[in-house]
């Protein structure tokens, strides 16, 4: 039974503000979508439209045309309508939980403030049984699973942080475990990609996170990460799981010392992806936070990210959903992505540490209020998903 003050307490939340938009033609049928008309101020978008309203795949040079506008209104209603026709006027959350078990990590990426170092560093830390179970708990329906590579931990504590937090929730989705985490599993459990995904979603495993994935460009990845995985082995455990059922995300880290031709080069081999497997629900592209790194002297302006984030819903056609992870783009330029073709922010998130010790300004974590109150105040329609985007309710 909900209590009376919670019930109040509801009320009050779900309420109108006076701040509110007023809610005018939101629909939630892609079909009756109709083509805005768009007044263009760079030349060089109107091709892009062209080939959008024909329902033909943008290029490279599209896709460079779209970081190089600054003619930001006209690439929102292009990038808007994409979306639309896909989801309506739908945006995606969830309520979920991100855990991240231990920072302690074999690898020293440049552009990281998460990972310590396995020796003498005072900000290391791993997780007891106890804390993680406490993760566990009965107003989430997805967990996100992501940590450090433990030199110490092996292959069977992997696997047994998925089954005992399956045993406390049956019906939660768990999405656990980037292609660098699996890579990394693989080599020390002496096991294939495919063994160690049956071991996973034998588990309880229901969905590959998309991180690790950086910059498919080999001079970036020398510069800043040398020792991980590179494109080759980040494909290689996707297109596995695509092929095994098993469906996964995709990132791009961008806003440190890629080109734009990297970005767009990125997506497009994200793309060829999808077009053979068909595996990849979301794209997030992940601003990056400078933290005590500093790879560049501030981050990336909200232009930068409402283009990055158009380009990908314009470049990356057969990808469901871009998403706007408000953790690292901020609460604002989140709210507004969602007029530039994002369909998805994530979720309530709880206690994020790879964003936050890179120091993300950021709250914490959310409730599911303010969730609904940014998609709302974008003019689109909240609907609570889980980890494998089934619709769980729509908040209209
Ligand atoms: O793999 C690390 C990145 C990723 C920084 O799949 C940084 O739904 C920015 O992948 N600034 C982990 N980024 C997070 C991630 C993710 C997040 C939300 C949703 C999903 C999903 C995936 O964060 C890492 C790395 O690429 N990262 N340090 C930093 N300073």
């Amino acid at each position: 039974m909900i209590s009376d003050t919670r019930r109040a307490n509801f009320v009050r939340l779900m309420a109108p503000l006076a701040t509110d938009p007023p809610r005018v033609d939101v629909t939630l049928d892609p079909s009756m979508v109709e083509t805005p008309e768009v007044a263009f101020r760079d030349p060089a978008l109107e091709s892009v439209w062209e080939k959008v309203t024909a329902g033909e795949r943008l290029d490279r040079e599209d896709g460079l045309a779209i970081l190089r506008t600054l003619d930001l209104p006209a690439l929102g209603r292009m990038a808007d309508l994409v979306a639309r026709r896909r989801h309506g006027d739908r945006v995606y959350f969830t309520l979920n939980r991100q855990l991240n078990p231990t920072n302690v990590c074999v690898l020293d990426c440049a552009f990281c403030d998460f990972a310590a170092r396995p020796r003498n560093d005072p900000r290391a830390y791993e997780m007891g049984w106890d804390e993680i179970l406490a993760h566990v708990t009965d107003d989430i329906t997805e967990i996100h699973i992501v940590g450090g590579l433990h030199p110490k931990w092996g292959y069977d504590k992997y696997v047994e942080i998925v089954r005992r937090i399956r045993e406390k929730s049956p019906s939660l989705t768990i999405k656990a475990w980037t292609a660098v985490e699996i890579d990394f599993f693989a080599k020390i459990g002496g096991k294939s990609i495919e063994a160690v995904l049956e071991d996973m979603v034998e588990a309880g495993l229901d969905a590959l996170p998309g991180g690790g994935a950086e910059v498919f460009s080999q001079r970036v990845k020398e510069e800043l990460y040398p020792h991980k995985i590179g494109e080759r082995e980040w494909f290689a455990v996707h297109d596995a799981a695509h092929r095994m059922g098993i469906p996964t995300n995709c990132t791009l880290l961008y806003g440190h010392i890629e080109t734009h031709e990297e970005r767009v080069d990125h997506v497009l081999k994200l793309r060829e992806q999808q077009d053979r497997t068909g595996g990849f629900q979301a794209f997030i592209p992940l601003e990056y936070q400078t933290g005590t790194t500093n790879l560049v002297e501030r981050q990336a302006s909200a232009m930068e990210d409402l283009r990055t984030i158009a380009m990908s819903r314009l470049l990356f056609d057969n990808v469901p959903h871009v998403k706007a992870y408000w953790v690292m783009l901020g609460e604002q330029t989140a709210e507004i992505a969602l007029a530039f073709g994002a369909t998805d922010l994530d979720g309530t998130i709880g206690d994020e540490k790879i964003a936050h010790m890179a120091l993300a300004d950021s709250a914490a974590g959310h409730a599911r209020e303010t969730l609904t109150r940014m998609i709302r105040a974008a003019g689109k329609v909240p609907v609570e998903r889980d980890a494998l985007y089934r619709e769980i309710r729509i908040w209209d």
